[in-house]
């Protein structure tokens, strides 16, 4: 297969609240590494992404947002902050009346929506860096003449958390949006987002959710009982010209393979039905029993079978890396995923 993968996110390292206590991000530099190595002896081409077309950023998230990221660092530092890292702690309230603040802390909380997550001198460049390797992906899967074309995106920062302007759940642009939107630009007319990973992809929901031409699928984990919390529930179907094009179908705490492939087949039958002819992932492996901060409990040989799963609804397929934090098992995780999408694409349907 076909991956891109860069370095460029090694200096973001975040710090992140969990339990009143600032610990450093389960998003940790070493996840891609990780990544990286299981599969670097698997006979996969590796190459480098192109330079991020800014014009694409802005056309899916707010172009205020995206100066934000850019700058809040050096903004930060020229305020003489010597904190490690900038984060928000006070975020616009129900019945709040809205609007900007000019404090730059302000800022962070209008920018943000928890506290997962916050922004370090490294962080914009690993933020630019992943939007690109979905980019890079997205329009190599467009150009690749053959039977199903498919690339797997090593992003790092992930992204599918990331809004049309808000921060969160360690994202910051969205990079499965991007590819989606980049395989729009090439033709392709109704493409379709399917979000494996543990929790609801509530960023890829804000930006396509007025949206007919990508249909969006997501299985996580209940709302009510996991973060995002405020998204993600089964009545969210769209709006305006997206009613209907949006499925969020959540499970339980304690959900095992077998009650999980039932909605994977749910969801793969719909963007069947919906005609959609191209296929980006968030691949999140965070569903796995012993992932340090998630509650279901799929095993590291479920893998393949859904990489398999997706590769038989037979699209070109931009496979787009999100969560997972069992580092031990991440590795293999991922690289179940892969082998399994590329056994059955060019056994079964060869
Ligand atoms: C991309 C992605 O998977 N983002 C997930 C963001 C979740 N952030 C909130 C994590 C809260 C973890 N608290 C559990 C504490 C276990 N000791
Ligand atoms: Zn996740």
């Amino acid at each position: 297969m076909l991956i891109v993968s860069s370095d460029n996110h090694l200096a973001h390292h975040s710090l992140e609240l969990d339990a009143a206590e600032l610990i450093p991000s389960w998003e940790s530099p070493q996840r891609a590494s990780i990544v990286h190595d299981a599969l670097a002896s698997g006979g996969h081409e590796f190459i480098a992404p192109d330079p991020l077309d800014r014009a694409l950023v802005a056309r899916l998230h707010d172009s205020d947002y995206v100066a934000f990221l850019e700058t809040a660092w050096s903004r930060w530092v020229d305020e003489g902050n010597v904190a490690p890292a900038a984060m928000g702690f006070c975020w616009p309230a129900r019945r709040s009346s809205g609007g900007r603040p000019d404090d730059l802390v302000g800022q962070l909380g209008h920018y943000s929506f928890a506290a997962d997550c916050s922004i370090v001198a490294g962080t914009w460049d690993a933020v630019a860096s992943s939007a690109a390797i979905a980019q890079t992906a997205a329009s190599k899967v467009a150009e690749m003449a053959g039977r199903q074309p498919v690339t797997f995106a090593l992003c790092r920062p992930p992204g599918h958390h990331a809004s049309i302007d808000q921060f969160g759940g360690y994202c910051y642009l969205n990079n499965a949006a991007i590819a989606a939107q980049v395989l729009r630009d090439a033709g392709h007319e109704r493409v379709a987002v399917l979000d494996v990973d543990y929790h609801h992809g509530n960023g890829t929901q804000d930006i396509f959710y007025r949206r007919a031409d990508v249909m969006f699928a997501s299985i996580h984990a209940d709302p009510k009982q996991e973060f995002p919390f405020f998204m993600g529930h089964a009545s969210e179907t769209g709006e305006a010209d997206g009613r209907g094009a949006n499925l969020n179908l959540p499970l339980p705490h304690g959900t095992v393979f077998a009650e999980w492939t039932v909605a994977l087949d749910h969801a793969l039958r719909w963007i069947v039905e919906g005609g959609c002819s191209a296929l980006v992932v968030s691949v999140g492996v965070d569903t796995y029993v012993d992932d340090p901060i998630s509650q279901f409990r799929l095993a590291t040989t479920d893998f393949p079978t859904i990489g398999a799963a997706i590769a038989d609804v037979g699209l070109p397929t931009v496979l787009v890396m999100e969560g997972g934090y069992a580092t031990d098992a991440l590795g293999y995780n991922v690289r179940g995923v892969i082998d399994g999408f590329e056994q059955h694409s060019s056994g079964a349907r060869s």
